[in-house]
């Protein structure tokens, strides 16, 4: 019977060195704090990073650099920053998690991605 109960005690505690059990054991904590806000640079006719990986409800800001206007565009219609005009900046923020790419309707070979992962 003692023996039986020890077993039982170590293994109930390698599944909370886990984190799998008990509504007791503090939950981790979270590496991602907040909504953030990560930029994309448009330059020499390129995004840059030409795909960004993010979390639900960050916010990605383009900012245009060259002298042509550019935007972002979803290639599904869902979202578009409309034109970004030289040194001009657009936000958008990603409530859905999934993988969009993304183009500027101004120069279709223009392509990026934006990977929201959940939170
Ligand atoms: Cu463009």
């Amino acid at each position: 019977m003692y023996v039986l109960n020890l077993a039982t005690r170590r293994q109930f505690g390698l599944l909370l060195g886990a984190g799998l059990v008990s509504p007791l054991a503090p939950k981790p904590l979270l590496a991602h704090d907040g909504p953030h806000r990560l930029e994309v640079e448009i330059s020499k006719f390129r995004f840059s990073p030409a795909t960004l990986t993010l979390r639900q409800g960050d916010s990605v800001i383009w900012t245009n650099r060259d002298i042509a206007p550019h935007s972002a565009t979803h290639t599904d219609g869902d979202w578009d920053t409309g034109e970004i005009p030289k040194d001009g900046s657009a936000e958008i923020r990603f409530d859905t998690v999934g993988k969009f790419a993304y183009f500027c309707v101004f120069h279709p070979a223009m392509k990026a991605e934006i990977i929201v992962e959940s939170q």
